[in-house]
């Protein structure tokens, strides 16, 4: 039994949406972030970072949207192609592809905006932080840009979850009011047809975010 928990984040709807990409069963549970759903004893016990989405399939527990898309490609898609297989050179480059977004697209970057302007209340206003951030976005989103002007999907002619993961920064860098590069609006709209991506993204933005 696949349980997901979390919901309205960029980070939680990587989580349905990979669920959905391969069809699974399972149940949401639709927690928002700073709701204080978090900081529950119930889920406490489940994520002691107290950080949203998780991940449980019967008695394994996991956090970090990045080991969760990667665990349900490894397990419930190996044919799917969603995740490269072990040991290929895709699946370097997958790797290589999912720590570039998450740390350079994601935390030092968009999360520092995320911290610095929505949430100043709590971590403080620093003008030069976010302008340090978004420039910083600006430059390594370059990287992808030039992958895609070679290949219709980052690791090739087929989409994986790579490029779930990359238009989940996409869209949140869009949202945010970051102007995009003309050249990623084929690549968008394409993703943004699968029907994996739209029953997610219905589901993942059914609940309000908290903040
Ligand atoms: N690196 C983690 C980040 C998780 C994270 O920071 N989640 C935020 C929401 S997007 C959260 O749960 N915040 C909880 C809270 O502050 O209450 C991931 O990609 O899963």
């Amino acid at each position: 039994m696949l349980t997901i928990w979390g919901g309205a984040t960029s980070r939680t709807i990587r989580a349905h949406w990979m669920a959905h990409e391969l069809g699974l069963d399972y149940t949401p549970k639709l927690i928002g972030s700073r709701s204080g759903a978090t900081q529950t004893p119930e889920f406490r016990a489940l994520n002691a970072k107290e950080k949203i989405p998780v991940l449980v399939d019967d008695d394994l527990v996991l956090s970090e949207s990045a080991a969760i898309v990667t665990y349900l490609g490894d397990t419930y898609g190996r044919d799917s192609g969603l995740v490269p297989g072990f040991g290929t050179r895709d699946r370097a480059r997958y790797n290589e592809w999912l720590s570039f977004i998450q740390m350079e697209l994601d935390a030092h970057t968009l999360y520092v905006i995320r911290k610095h302007r929505d949430l100043a209340h709590l971590y403080g206003e620093a003008p030069a932080a976010i302008q340090h951030a978004i420039d910083g976005f600006n430059k390594q989103i370059n990287l992808a840009q030039t992958q895609l002007l070679k290949t219709p999907y980052l690791l090739g002619e087929e989409f994986t979850a790579a490029d779930l993961m990359l238009m989940s920064v996409l869209d949140w860098a869009q949202a945010y009011g970051i102007e995009l590069n003309p050249m990623f609006a084929p690549y968008r709209d394409r993703i943004h047809q699968r029907p994996a991506f739209i029953s997610a993204a219905k589901l993942n933005f059914s609940i309000t975010p908290t903040d």
